[in-house]
């Protein structure tokens, strides 16, 4: 071959793809080198060892004229101008869910005052999630038509498998976790009803509290909830207690909280609050933990007192920022979800 046809042709090249078309040309499994070399076959026997070489020497050759042609082209390459002043490229940010957020938040504010974060199971039997709770088996929460059942064999004792309808199938297992109080626990996990309107998802979370020692009153917990009101809706949120029924507590609680807007005035600039309508937003359910459902756990209902509350960490959220539609949160509407 001509040796200034190539010596040029790899010269003249201006960029590293037509290069590497090349390198493929001349040195590539089917090009010029391996073609030469094939028809070795036909070359009289005392010609051999000359053409070999020769065909060497064009091969070495060409290596090295290729590989400075790669070295300058990739040199120019990285010395294009580069401007330093331009302005950078903006990616989309990424953010943790708000429902993850407040579940941080909520975490924080109860680890501060000594209780500890658990999370017991989504799906548990109908004794933890009903029997401990001094829940018998006629109680209408138990229809399934509010609670979802799994399609499994009973156990002889624990009854049927459910998709937790409440947190608060983890006192019985934390009684019995701890032993012997002290029990101060936050349990937050997700919970399953067949609901659905704009106050109300399939399945949402709680956090639950519940706290057992000696002596605990109402008051302990009245002092609990003003904590976590202040600490997570801003300072001078007030809560009040309103006589309720739970089969796990008594005496039971709803738990309103002063509405923010109108500061619980149930008034703004003259005219009724648009957000609470009566100065209370209703937060949860309270009350006292039920002798039974300390007993099941194992406590001495004689020597032990406690507390126990279970709030809706979407209906929390709902009220810090005003928001009235909780279907959103699971939308995956970026729109929405981008805004916190
Ligand atoms: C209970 O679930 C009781 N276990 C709470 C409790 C615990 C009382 C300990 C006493 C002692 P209730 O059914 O009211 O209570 O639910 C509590 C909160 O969960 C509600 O206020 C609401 O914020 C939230 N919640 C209930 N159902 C849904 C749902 N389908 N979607 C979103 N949030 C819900």
């Amino acid at each position: 071959m001509d040796s200034k046809k190539y010596v040029s042709e790899i010269n003249s090249t201006e960029n590293l793809e037509t290069l590497g078309e090349l390198e493929i040309k001349y040195l590539g499994r089917n090009g010029l080198i391996n073609d030469l070399l094939s028809k070795i076959k036909d070359i009289p026997n005392e010609e051999k060892k000359a053409y070999g070489q020769k065909i060497n020497e064009l091969k070495t050759s060409m290596y090295r004229y290729i590989a400075d042609k790669k070295k300058e082209l990739q040199s120019k390459k990285s010395n294009v101008f580069f401007d330093k002043t331009l302005p950078g490229k903006s990616y989309p940010k990424g953010s943790i869910h708000i429902v993850s957020y407040a579940i941080e938040e909520i975490t924080k504010i109860f680890e501060k005052i000594d209780f500890i974060r658990v999370s017991y199971p989504e799906v548990d039997w109908e004794y933890g999630a009903f029997e401990s709770l001094n829940m018998p088996a006629n109680h209408p929460a138990r229809d399934d038509v509010e609670t979802s059942f799994i399609d499994t064999p009973a156990h002889s004792t624990l009854g049927k498998m459910v998709l937790t309808p409440h947190t608060s199938n983890g006192q019985n297992r934390e009684m019995k976790r701890v032993g012997k109080p002290p029990i101060r626990m936050i349990n937050i996990s997700k919970c399953y009803r067949p609901n659905w309107d704009p106050t109300h998802t399939p399945m949402f979370h709680q956090f639950e509290g519940l706290c057992v020692d000696p002596n605990i009153s109402i008051v302990n917990l009245k002092g609990t909830l003003d904590h976590f009101a202040e600490k997570y809706f801003g300072k001078g949120t007030k809560t009040r207690l309103r006589p309720h029924h739970f089969q796990f507590t008594e005496p039971s609680f709803e738990v309103d909280i002063s509405c923010n807007n109108c500061h619980g005035t149930a008034k703004v600039d003259g005219n009724k609050c648009r957000v609470c309508k009566s100065g209370w937003l209703e937060l949860g359910g309270c009350g006292m933990v039920h002798p039974n459902v300390l007993k099941e756990g194992g406590i001495d209902s004689k020597k032990y007192s406690g507390w126990a509350f279970g709030f809706g960490i979407e209906r929390v959220i709902m009220m810090k920022y005003g928001l009235d539609d909780i279907r959103n949160y699971y939308s995956g509407d970026i729109r929405f979800l981008e805004q916190f």
